[in-house]
């Protein structure tokens, strides 16, 4: 495999422009020699191809009909040939030259793209719609390659063919020169009439066709309730509605573009039979000669065609144009920074938290959590519970700064959250998200993620065997190098579960948080993961949230949330002491778990009984 050039570091961001056409000429910063080079080759090669007709011009002038100059013929074809050579290697070279900086553009624009995305804040991708961002960074980065690779050499070798040819009929004839480009201003006018229309056009394209892979994409991972639910129908339909209005709106590109070719195609006929006309004439009247005619006739060709394609480039440019400002709209959002803080933290957090009169909501609608006042010492271990909704997984996630309080303060060890950098802070929290997501790879892989380094055997096996999942891991066929997912083994929600916990265990992080991390595991391996979690939580303060009354019972502080605000706090002795929601639903868990265990035992007797007579 042919090695890759490393990138050199480059911020795209510093060429967001309003004009799209001076950005996309920003973005071929560090090309434009490359580019330049191109131009110049399809200089030389409109040069040879005018060149070509000149020599002819020449030999029926000055050789034909002179006995005497006949003799030079064989030197005039190998004239030609040569010419025909220099043509061919000039445009090969700036078909080349054009590719390099097209796909050189592309690549940059795609890695940067990748690496901006994943850094922008939740909050961007919370109301940003997956298959848009794969639109943007597929199909849009592509029609920005087209455009240097094809759109913008064209419109280049265009305008230089067009001026070597012009200038070579300027030295023919001039009068004839003249005739010859009364239409192009009228084509050009046209062309850039359509310009404009098809711009719109065109962003309604894309717009659609962002509906459709998003819709795709989301059908695809929510394959399995579309199937559950017997929705597939009405998922094709919608699918069906939203590709009609795809090919409605291509179709009217489309047919602007057949409305345009004719026109232009029409003008641009009149103007070349006018030129034919008028040269015809001249060359009977003895104006010129007909070498001269002859060459012209060849000349005109190459200055119509090109104006033909002119407009053509002009209107295609349009694309290139809306899929610049599509990209850039993603790249000039801002993101999330990471290591930028007044306040540098030089060891590990101890771990003391205090929440302050915190209050928070997502999108400035609704209070999601109000006066969220309590307090914490490192080791501590501090239970959330609380009906859905009530605003749990919102106040964990303030913790690794994912989003940014309203008003109020959280401080760790004393200092303020937001002084700490949120590189920082996420390298000390470790979470186990409520729905935990593990990558299609091994299981070794996903475990040693967190840690951005190789992990022994021992280290990554002690993870697993806390987290109860090291048993199960050596019944998949190839146990730690199993590979999760699409080629692999489909873990249940339960294995899920606990290979993050193991995830996160390894990162061994000072402050962890545990989002209804046992919510998919029987009892019993809930119990096994909270003996090994009781030992490896000493020292760090740990965050957990749970619906079962056993799971928070040891906790140093039970927090019960209701609607956003927490309702009652303290120690599970001091809140059975309460009136309250937690004493309810600790009665309520007991009381269900007493009726279990005497159906259980009933169902034994009367079974034993059964066998006995
Ligand atoms: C509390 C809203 C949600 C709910 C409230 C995560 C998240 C939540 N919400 C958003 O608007 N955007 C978000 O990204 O906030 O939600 P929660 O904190 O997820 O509640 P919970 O963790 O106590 O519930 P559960 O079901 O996990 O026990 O109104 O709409
Ligand atoms: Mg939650």
């Amino acid at each position: 495999m042919a090695s890759i050039a490393p990138l050199q570091p480059y911020d795209l961001q510093q060429h967001i422009a309003d004009n799209r056409l001076l950005g996309l000429w920003g973005l071929m910063s560090g090309y434009r020699m490359t580019y330049l080079g191109a131009t110049i080759s399809q200089a030389l090669a409109a040069l040879a191809k005018t060149s070509t007709y000149l020599l002819l011009r020449y030999i029926i002038d000055n050789v034909i009909g002179f006995p005497e100059a006949a003799r030079l013929l064989p030197l005039f074809a190998l004239g030609f040939i040569s010419l025909a050579v220099v043509e061919g290697f000039f445009t090969f070279t700036s078909g080349r030259l054009a590719a390099r900086t097209a796909e050189g553009i592309a690549i940059r624009l795609r890695d940067f793209l990748f690496d901006h995305i994943q850094r922008l804040p939740f909050t961007y991708h919370d109301k940003t719609r997956t298959g848009e961002l794969i639109q943007r960074s597929t199909s849009d980065v592509d029609a920005m390659r087209r455009f240097f690779s094809e759109q913008a050499i064209g419109v280049g070798r265009i305008l230089l063919l067009f001026a070597i040819n012009f200038i070579a009929i300027l030295n023919l004839n001039w009068q004839l020169a003249l005739y010859s480009v009364v239409a192009i201003p009228l084509v050009v006018y046209t062309s850039y009439l359509f310009f404009k229309r098809i711009i719109v056009a065109y962003e309604k394209y894309q717009e659609q066709e962002a509906v459709l892979s998003t819709n795709l994409q989301e059908n695809l991972t929510g394959v399995r309730v579309v199937k559950a639910f017997a929705r597939q129908s009405f998922e094709s339909e919608k699918f069906d509605r939203q590709n009609w209005e795809k090919f409605l709106r291509g179709k009217q590109l489309l047919v602007m573009h057949s409305f345009f070719w004719p026109v232009t195609d029409i003008l641009c006929g009149f103007q070349m039979l006018a030129g034919f006309l008028i040269g015809a004439l001249m060359a009977i009247n003895g104006t010129i000669t007909v070498g001269t005619y002859l060459a012209y006739v060849g000349l005109i060709v190459w200055l119509i065609w090109p104006m033909r394609n002119l407009g053509r480039f002009i209107v295609q440019t349009s694309t290139g144009l809306v899929s610049y400002q599509r990209v850039m709209a993603v790249i000039k959002e801002e993101r999330e920074p990471l290591s930028e803080a007044d306040f540098q933290a030089t060891k590990s957090i101890r771990g003391e938290i205090e929440f302050n009169n915190l209050s928070f909501d997502y999108e400035a609608k609704s209070k999601v959590l109000s006066d969220i006042s309590f307090k914490c010492k490192p080791g501590q271990v501090v239970a959330l519970l609380g009906s859905t909704g009530s605003g749990k997984t919102s106040l964990v996630n303030l913790l690794p700064r994912f989003y940014e309080y309203t008003s109020g303060n959280i401080t760790i060890d004393g200092v303020e959250l937001n002084k700490y950098s949120r590189k920082f802070l996420r390298s000390q929290i470790g979470i186990v998200e409520q729905e935990p997501f593990l990558f299609s790879r091994t299981i070794r892989e996903n475990i040693t993620y967190g840690i951005g380094r190789e992990a022994t055997q021992h280290e990554i096996e002690q993870a697993a065997q806390a987290a109860a999942i090291h048993d199960v891991i050596l019944t998949f066929p190839n146990g730690y190098d199993t590979l999760v997912g699409e080629k692999g083994v489909t873990l249940s929600g339960g294995q899920k579960q606990r290979v993050s916990i193991a995830r996160t265990l390894l990162k061994d992080p000072r402050i962890l948080i545990l989002d209804d991390a046992t919510s998919s595991v029987d009892m019993e391996t809930e119990a096994e993961i909270r003996r090994a979690l009781e030992r490896l939580m000493k020292g760090r303060t740990s965050f957990i949230i749970a619906h079962r009354i056993q799971s928070v019972m040891n906790a140093d502080l039970i927090l019960v949330l209701d609607q956003g605000r927490i309702v009652q706090q303290g120690t599970h002795n001091e809140l059975l002491q309460e009136e309250g929601i937690y004493r309810e639903v600790f009665e309520l868990q007991t009381r269900i778990e007493v009726e279990l265990q005497q159906e259980i035992e009933s169902s034994h007797i009367s079974g034993f009984k059964g066998s006995n007579q």
